[in-house]
């Protein structure tokens, strides 16, 4: 007899976008087989919790009925490519998503052990086994997991800075004309350990849409043969960037892709967050985005997230779409349905972004403690309770709808992207972080250290302090994070846009 194991399971998801189908089927996976719903990550995919080994199998056969898949989900290869879920500013947004798709495929492993093992598909022997060819990834896949990300500018709400391969899509009249390219962003740090960093990919140059799978493929396999395989913690590609230096890593990507990049071309971020209620798109369609608090979808008390949004698929035409801010999209209403998908929402309290605080509306938190090995410290479950003491103290000083971006992460591996947070918690211990503060609000300037190691009393005594100073001495408009700048409590650092000829 062997215990009951449980598993977390995470679908491959590019760009976050599904049908009310999948939606159902997905939702159908959470009441048969997992423990705690349905989770959006960060990542824009769905993670269940809780799956037992027994029903690992039946939870990716479901998954791949819903034609989804788990694979290069986790792992050492390229994972799910994330793009900007605006489905508002004019055609370029699908030409931009239809690069994000074709990038996921083509990078997708190859190999068939994945059916073999999860779906019966047939057992590979003999001639065929030896066959199977891994045409990028080869025998030894990458030395680290590869993540690339597709922004339109002025929404930067992938964080296109903290992908290894930032892909900032340049409109011009409309049309995509090709992408900027970044490279060398990343989270992950380990506390203690100054060889690891949070990092922001440098802007190397623009290629044209054409050549983007190319490029994708080159710069991996840069990764694949120059990344570090004896040190695990410094496998990333920012840390080979930051070893070989940026200028021969962008050149050997172009050698290998076989053109130059063009300079990079002018773009301009407005933030990293989402934008709450409905939307008309350019086709005259509408997009309702709602906020869900860690991206957790569980029938509870306030709202009943899983019997709505069944509600909602039953009846929607269009589609619906997970952001990288753990909320999603119920996108594509013709105007004529608006009026029956916000009686759902309101009927099942879907509709709390009326009423959120500046600071709620931006707080984003990782999975942390119970389910993930890795947390030092509560991330998720903290953060309905941090909130309110937080608001309390902004309401004090009159900044209860001021936009401040928080971030908690329990560990230092950063899976909220908690180094881009104008305030960011970082797990030490149980109760104890380390208060970051001063990013920006677009997604361009990595924050730094104000408190190490501090417990709940002394992280809320220092931003109450801070806070009030913020509501006396702002100028009109000025972010939080910027503002600490400006006031010389935090040293001025430079906005990570280095474009390098
Ligand atoms: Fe993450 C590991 C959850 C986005 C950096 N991450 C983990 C694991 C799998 C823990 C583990 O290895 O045992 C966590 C599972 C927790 C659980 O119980 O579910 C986990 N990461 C998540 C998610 C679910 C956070 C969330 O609350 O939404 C996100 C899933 C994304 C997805 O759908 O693929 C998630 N992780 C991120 C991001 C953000 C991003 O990609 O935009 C980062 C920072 C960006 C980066 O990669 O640099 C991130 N996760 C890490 C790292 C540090 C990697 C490093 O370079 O050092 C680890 C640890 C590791 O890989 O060894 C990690
Ligand atoms: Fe787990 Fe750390 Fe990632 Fe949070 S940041 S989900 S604690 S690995």
């Amino acid at each position: 007899l062997e215990p009951a194991w449980a598993f977390m399971v995470r679908a491959r998801l590019p760009g976050g976008v599904m049908t009310p189908s999948q939606w159902l089927a997905f939702d159908k996976i959470a009441s048969d087989y997992a423990s705690s719903g349905l989770r959006i990550t960060t990542r824009q995919t769905f993670q269940w919790h809780g799956i037992i080994k027994r029903d690992l199998k039946p939870t990716i056969a479901a998954i791949d009925a819903a034609l989804a898949s788990t694979i290069a989900a986790c792992g050492d290869v390229n994972r799910n490519v994330v793009c900007n879920t605006n489905p508002v500013e004019s055609k370029a947004h699908a030409a931009a998503y239809a690069w994000a798709v074709r990038l996921s495929e083509h990078l997708k492993p190859k190999t068939r052990a994945y059916h073999e093992l999860w779906l019966d598909g047939e057992k590979l022997v003999g001639a065929a086994a030896e066959a199977e060819n891994e045409p990028l990834y080869g025998a030894t896949y990458l030395p680290r997991k590869f993540k690339i990300g597709v922004a339109i500018p002025p929404l930067n709400d992938i964080d296109v800075f903290a992908q290894d391969l930032g892909l900032i899509a340049i409109v011009e009249r409309g049309e995509l004309v090709g992408f900027d390219v970044a490279i060398g962003g990343g989270m992950g740090a380990t506390h203690g350990d100054p060889t690891t960093y949070p990092r922001l990919a440098d802007v190397i140059g623009f290629v044209p849409p054409e050549r983007v799978v190319a490029l994708a493929e080159a710069t991996i396999a840069v990764q694949r043969d120059w990344g570090d395989r004896e040190e695990r913690k410094h496998a990333r590609f920012k840390y080979t960037i930051d070893t070989r230096g940026l200028a021969v890593v962008k050149a050997e990507i172009e050698k290998r892709a076989g053109f130059a990049l063009e300079p990079a071309r002018p773009f301009r971020f407005d933030h990293n967050g989402d934008r709450y209620g409905w939307i008309e798109g350019h086709d005259g369609r509408w997009h309702l985005t709602l906020q869900v608090e860690s991206g957790r979808l569980l029938d509870g008390d306030e709202a009943r997230w899983l019997s709505g949004m069944r509600e909602i698929a039953r009846v929607h035409t269009g589609d619906i779409r997970l952001t990288c801010n753990q909320n999603l999209i119920v996108a594509n209403v013709a105007a004529a349905d608006r009026a029956r998908i916000d009686a759902l929402v309101a009927a099942h309290g879907m509709d709390g972004y009326r009423r959120h605080s500046g600071i709620r509306r931006h707080a984003i938190a990782c999975v942390a403690l119970p389910t993930c090995g890795l947390a030092m410290a509560e991330s998720e479950r903290y953060l309905p309770q941090l909130l309110p003491k937080l608001e309390a103290s902004l309401d004090r000083h009159g900044l209860l709808s001021a936009p401040i971006l928080l971030r908690l992460s329990g560990c230092p591996n950063g899976c909220s992207r908690p180094y881009l947070g104008e305030i960011a918690l970082v797990g030490r211990a149980v109760g104890r972080y380390d208060l970051r503060l001063g990013a920006d609000f677009r997604g361009q300037r990595l924050n730094q250290v104000y408190r190490e190691n501090v417990d709940e009393p002394a992280l809320l005594a220092a931003l109450d302090r801070l806070f009030a100073r913020y509501a006396g001495d702002r100028t009109p408009g000025e972010h939080f994070g910027d503002f600490l700048l400006r006031a010389g409590v935090l040293a001025s650092r430079k906005i990570a846009l280095e474009v390098i000829a």
